[in-house]
């Protein structure tokens, strides 16, 4: 009895631990209980005060946003430049946060000097070659995974015909993981694009290109799905349908790979106000429980810390665009609440 009513309180106060901290913890220690990755998009300017704060607490990975682009870190034929990419990576091993390097071949930020295609197959594959060895063993067992290659299939399940395709042919994206894993083998790499979530077009001819990759011994590790969304996009009967998106994750995860979903944000038009931070909120989460309901789905990113920063101000040309978990002032809006409690308290009991 004695015992009993030492352990009485002992107890209350365990309890009302236990639920204060599910309300309370950041998203990295949630995520670290279930063992995957809750990152963010990070730009190397804006590391201090807040900012920094809200993205060393929140997050346990970080992707570099745009500073280790081609463009930016091989801007001349000689030159390479890893100030950004330097600080990003040093900020993440001081708040021990694993870093994703994106991206090595992109369309977009391709660099003048080699954007006139007059260069010979061998030319341009010993310049890849070069570009990728030089970026990937600088960060060797620093930038633990990459995406090789983004967006490089169209809308319509075509290769796209970027500067790499014209100048060297489809097998560039194999070559590309090839070098990087010669680069440094301990390094996971991902092919990563957008519009691929559900099953259509696109989806089945990335599904087709990473199998083929597959079967020619190409070391690839995962898939990365953007998920730039608009609110209203997902859920059971919507667009981002959240059967297709688990199909989808789960047909990847058959073939050995982990999908990431690398980009995430939730657009809206105009001013968001109440009920729209409300349905962006229930998107979120149904994001997340995809995730957490797919087995081969292991991180998930947010395309930014902040509405204050985030690209689709620029890119909708919406000064009011606040597509993310913390607004403007680094408070955590509906959206991040949702994702907290998706990552406390989701099972796939929950799951109809
Ligand atoms: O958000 C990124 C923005 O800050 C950069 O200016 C831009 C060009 O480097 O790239 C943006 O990120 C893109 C990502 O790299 C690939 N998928 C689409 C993203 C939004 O354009």
């Amino acid at each position: 009895m004695r015992n009993l009513l030492i352990l009485f309180p002992v107890m209350l106060l365990m309890a009302l631990t236990t639920s204060v901290t599910a309300q309370d913890q950041p998203l990295r220690e949630l995520a670290d209980a279930r063992d995957i990755y809750i990152g963010a998009a990070a730009q190397s300017g804006l590391l201090e005060g807040d900012y920094a704060d809200v993205l060393s607490r929140e997050f346990n990975l970080l992707t570099t946003e745009w500073e280790t682009k081609m463009c930016v870190t091989h801007p001349t034929a000689t030159t390479y430049d890893f100030t950004g990419t330097d600080k990003l990576v040093e900020f993440a091993e001081e708040h021990q946060m694993v870093v994703r390097g994106h991206t090595l071949l992109w369309h977009e930020c391709f660099p003048d000097w080699l954007a006139s295609d007059d260069y010979t197959r061998d030319e341009a594959i010993d310049i890849m070659r070069e570009y990728i060895h030089t970026v990937v063993e600088r960060y060797k067992g620093r930038i633990a995974i990459w995406d090789v290659v983004n967006e490089a299939i169209t809308d319509n399940g075509l290769f796209r015909s970027t500067p790499w395709y014209r100048m060297i042919g489809e097998d560039y994206i194999e070559l590309a993981f090839r070098f990087a894993h010669e680069a440094d083998p301990d390094v996971l790499l991902f092919y990563n694009d957008y519009g691929a979530e559900v099953l259509n077009r696109k989806s089945d001819r990335i599904y087709k290109l990473v199998s083929d990759m597959l079967e020619n011994e190409v070391p690839i590790d995962g898939v990365g799905l953007q998920m730039h969304l608009q609110v209203g996009d997902v859920g059971d009967r919507l667009p981002i349908n959240r059967q297709a998106v688990t199909e989808n994750i789960n047909r990847l995860g058959d073939l050995g790979l982990q999908v990431h979903i690398t980009e995430l944000d939730l657009k809206h038009p105009g001013k968001a106000d109440e009920s729209v931070l409300e349905q962006q909120a229930q998107n979120y989460r149904d994001v997340v429980e995809i995730c957490l309901s797919a087995e081969p789905c292991t991180a998930i990113i947010v395309w930014g810390v902040t509405d204050r920063y985030s690209w689709i101000k620029d890119f909708d040309n919406n000064p009011d665009a606040a597509p993310l978990l913390f607004d403007e002032d680094y408070q955590p809006k509906p959206a991040y609440t949702a994702v907290q409690q998706a990552l406390a308290e989701f099972t796939t009991d929950d799951q109809s």
